[in-house]
């Protein structure tokens, strides 16, 4: 099958699912092309089955603001109708559901029926997409395309209730690659960052402050208490000043590190012992899953898709938003006891494997499928 794929080509989730959703098809024997501004992060080789193709919005004075939405319907028309596409897979509803909508209506006018498929991802139904100024067009672009998908029951729920939304949405949870993890277990060298008696925690996010990246560091500094440990942190974002003045203020400087966006998420995930993840919202948390396919138990808030993710009592523990001392609390139970750290570490594991790539991709493929027989 020829699959278009729409996202954003950065370090966020949604990026990253749709990115390795391309390169698992295209092994398959798929042929996939990546319509975006630029080349996904995760996207390192092109090959034969997989392609990129780039939109480009010229500055113009007259415009404040550069449409790319436009551009993007254009862009997909002529990628669409120049490889025979057949199905366009668009990941994030902002913008990109309602510029697929306005190619797939161009194309029609020119005889050439393309199915679109929506997958929502989070942000853009409950943080972003339910705003006034955008709901209406995001109402329309999610009804009408040809099938949605969503990451999470929790998302699913959500797109319903906020949206008022009737249709059949799919859920199709994010993945990964237990093998390719399985591989990676015990891969780095701990030292590097932690004496060899410290604990290490870990979060990873893009800082905003639905991450409540504070909460990490007050959590942290309650298991630091009772338990030798060192935090890292990964990523990067707005809240990341006000994380660092906090640090300081409370002389917790030389305990946290800050390690910038990197590709080296894996490495560190296996050198740690806790996974801290405590958001105001998220609608699946991937991040918390790579935690788990490599071993590491799970401390987070119950929100979302992520109390269907993060098994309370088995990989990890969840609380309510903003309860640290809870968090803290599971936190250094986890840590005080060998023995439980291990069981919760093989039980993260188990329920990783759940999320298998060679589980969830088949789904994927079978969307297409019924994308397809129905619009012909
Ligand atoms: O978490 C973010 O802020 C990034 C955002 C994105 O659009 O990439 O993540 C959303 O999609 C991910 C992939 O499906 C999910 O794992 C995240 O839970 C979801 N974020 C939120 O719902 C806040």
């Amino acid at each position: 099958m020829k699959i278009g794929i729409v996202c954003y080509p950065t370090f966020g989730g949604s990026g990253v699912v749709a990115t390795e959703l391309g390169i698992e098809l295209s092994k398959k024997g798929h042929e996939i092309h990546f319509i975006t501004y630029s080349q996904p992060v995760r996207l390192d080789a092109l090959s034969k089955n997989l392609h990129y193709h780039e939109v480009n919005v010229p500055d113009y004075p007259l415009f404040k603001y550069e449409p790319y939405e436009l551009a993007l319907s254009s862009k997909l028309y002529d990628v669409v109708s120049k490889h025979k596409i057949d199905v366009l897979h668009v990941h994030y509803a902002i913008p990109h559901a309602y510029a697929a909508y306005m190619a797939k209506k161009i194309l029609d006018e020119n005889g050439y029926n393309i199915p679109i498929i929506t997958t929502l991802h989070g942000t853009d139904i409950t943080l972003v997409g339910n705003h006034p100024f955008y709901k209406p067009a995001v109402t329309f672009s999610i009804n009408k395309s040809d099938i949605v998908t969503c990451v999470s029951k929790s998302l699913r729920d959500d797109t319903r209730e906020f949206f008022g939304i009737k249709r059949d949405i799919k859920v199709i949870p994010n993945f990964i690659d237990i093998e390719k993890y399985s591989k990676k277990h015990l891969l780095f060298e701990r030292n590097i960052i932690a004496q060899d008696k410290e604990k290490i925690i870990v979060h990873i996010s893009n800082f905003r402050p639905l991450k409540r990246i504070i909460d990490v560091i007050k959590i942290f500094e309650k298991i630091s208490q009772k338990i030798n440990s060192k935090l890292i942190m990964v990523g990067d974002g707005p809240d990341k000043k006000k994380a660092k003045d906090f640090l300081r203020k409370n002389n917790l400087k030389n305990k946290v590190i800050f390690l910038g966006k990197t590709n080296e998420i894996d490495e560190i995930l296996c050198s740690s012992d806790l996974f801290l993840l405590p958001s105001e919202k998220e609608s699946f948390g991937l991040a918390a899953l790579e935690a788990m396919a490599l071993k590491v138990p799970v401390i987070s808030s119950n929100v979302g898709g992520l109390k269907e993710l993060n098994i309370n009592g088995n990989s990890g523990y969840t609380s309510h938003v903003g309860d640290i001392d809870s968090m803290s609390n599971n936190a250094i139970e986890i840590l005080s006891n060998e023995k439980l750290k291990n069981t919760f570490k093989n039980q993260a594991f188990e329920n990783a494997k759940k999320y298998d790539i060679k589980k969830v991709i088949p789904l994927y493929e079978e969307i297409y499928s019924e994308a397809l027989t129905k619009s012909n």
